[in-house]
Formats: C-alpha cells, structure tokens, sequence
C-alpha cells in the first residue's frame, strides 16, 4: 500500500502516527492446500466468476488483532482480494466515520454502520474505541437475490480484532470539513463515451475460451487502442454492466467522480475522488473526469478490478494526445 499524504493533511490533525493510531490493512480471501501453500486451482466457476478464499487475510495475517492505545483509531482499508465485495462493519453495531475514498479526503466525514468496498477499492475510517471494549472489523455476508453474486459474496469473515489497553491516550474529534473538492460538472464534459460489461456464458467461456469478459463486445488486446483522449479535456463515461453480476470498473491516470448511479446521485460517502467504482447489474453508472496527463505512446488501461476478469480480457486501453 502507497500511502500518499501532503501538509493539508497533517494540518487536520487525523490520527496519523503509522502502527499506532494510523493502520494500513489490506484485506484479502485466500484458500490453502492441507500443507498450507496458497490453493490457486481455478474451477470453470472461480473462471468465470472469479476466485474467492474461505479464510480471512489482513496485511496477509490470519486471525489478526490490533492492540489499540488511542480512543481513535483511523483503519485504511483496501480491498486487496481477487474476486469478493465486503461489506465491512464492526461486530458492536457501532457506526464509524468514513473520511476518505480511493484518492483522498471526502469534504466532511460520512457516518456509516457498513462500508461496501468492491476489489481495488480503498476507504479510510475512524473507529471510536472510547468505551474500552474490544471491537471486531467483519465482512457481512448479504443475501442476494442472484445466484451469480454467489462466489463474490464473502463469508462473515472476522478481518481484525481490536483491543484497547486499559488506558488510552486521547484523539480528537475528526474536523467537520475535512477537503474542498472541485466538483466537474456535466456541462464541462465534451464527450461520453460508453462502456459495456459483458459476459458470455456459452460453453466455449465456460472452458476459458476467448471473449468470455468483455468491454464494448472486445476482449483486451495489447495491440489495439480502444479510445483516444484530447488532453486537457473533460468526459463523462458511461458505464454499463449488462452481465449476471457486479463488476468494479477501473481506471488509470485519472481521479474520477460519479455523477450518478442509475439517474440518482451516488451515496455520500461515494462523492468524492474515485479510481474504482463497482457496477451492479443492469445499472448505469456515469462517471466524470477530466484528462491532464499525455500518454501518446504507452496507452493508460481501465478494466475490471476482479483478477480473474481482468485476466480474460474485461480490460481496454486509451491514449491521451495533444
Ligand atoms: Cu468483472
């Protein structure tokens, strides 16, 4: 994990003192082989699906606990798994505040009892440990309605016991505005471009065959350009998701922000700057940003954040020219 931080930062005076009050945690599902080596056979499902574990990893740990010695503690979490969606929530019921998405700090803090975090993506939270007791970092499994959700439908897992000493030193409430973002409006954009995820389920994908995972009807080919990009310029990209089950669509080179789900504002806690956005099926997702970076000979990528999809060609390539 990068950890990116400048003097704004510092100057909110966040929990910030790393493996004290400031944890990084990659989360992850793995399976093992009964002499413990990491278990990568993939099925004709884990294939199509994506591969997902039965046991809980954190920073690559089993059954991991944090021994807390603040009343806060700010968790940045990323979801470093293959395939599964968590839902994340802490085993009290308590809510925490969401501060931060994939690319920096959300205006103000969003209070939330669930953060879903779809693979790739990242958030940071501030868990208030006041009241002494010991609190668990879980993913919770949801019902649903497809069967294709299935595999990317985690087990309620335990991610991170915390335990608080006896004694704990005290953090300061989080600042009520925390960034000013500057919000990119659809009148800005000069172009949409539309994106389709798509998956076969013929046989011939079953087997591992080719154009299984798509974007635009194209499985990833290193030689060809998918889109070019005027540099300085803002879009919107549109993008759909007419397969069985949620993809998280992601992209290179740019922060991007969503302008809405389904015709409908995103949650507070999605308003701000993102790389990942995961897209259930049968929704629309617009997503906003503007290009100032070139790239007129090695191309950036944007694909699908589930390895396994990525993988079989649910990926494409753009330039940005002049
Ligand atoms: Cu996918």
């Amino acid at each position: 994990m990068l950890i990116i931080e400048d003097d704004e930062i510092q100057r909110l005076n966040l929990p910030h003192e790393y493996g004290v009050d400031d944890i990084p945690l990659v989360l992850q599902d793995r399976s093992f082989t009964q002499n413990g080596q990491l278990d990568y056979g993939l099925s004709m499902h884990s294939k199509m699906m994506g591969k997902s574990g039965n046991l809980p990893l954190t920073n690559g740990t089993l059954v991991a606990y944090f021994e807390a010695k603040t009343t806060r503690l700010r968790l940045r979490l990323l979801n470093g798994s293959n395939a599964s969606t968590y839902h994340l929530a802490l085993d009290n019921g308590q809510s925490f505040e969401q501060i931060a998405t994939d690319g920096g700090l959300l205006e103000a803090p969003v209070k939330l009892s669930m953060v879903r975090l779809a693979p790739g993506e990242r958030a940071e939270i501030v868990v208030d440990l006041s009241a002494g007791q010991p609190i668990t970092l879980q993913n919770i499994t949801q019902t649903s309605a497809s069967m294709m959700d299935e595999n990317n439908n985690a087990p309620n897992f335990n991610f991170l016991e915390i335990r608080p000493h006896q004694t704990l030193t005290q953090i300061q409430a989080t600042p009520e505005q925390l960034n000013r973002i500057e919000w990119l409006q659809e009148t800005d954009a000069v172009k949409t471009r539309s994106f389709n995820l798509q998956m076969t389920m013929g046989m011939g994908a079953m087997m591992g065959g080719t154009n299984s995972h798509t974007i635009n009807d194209k499985a990833m080919d290193m030689g060809r350009i998918d889109e070019v990009v005027k540099r300085g310029t803002t879009e919107i990209w549109q993008l759909s998701n007419t397969s069985m089950m949620p993809h998280p669509f992601h992209m290179h080179d740019v922060q991007f922000q969503i302008l809405d789900r389904n015709g409908r504002k995103p949650p507070a806690n999605e308003q701000g700057r993102k790389d990942v956005v995961l897209v259930d099926p049968g929704e629309v997702v617009r997503i906003i940003m503007r290009f100032e970076d070139y790239a007129e000979d090695a191309p950036f990528m944007y694909h699908c954040h589930i390895l396994e999809h990525e993988d079989a060609g649910m990926m494409g390539q753009f330039l940005v020219v002049s």
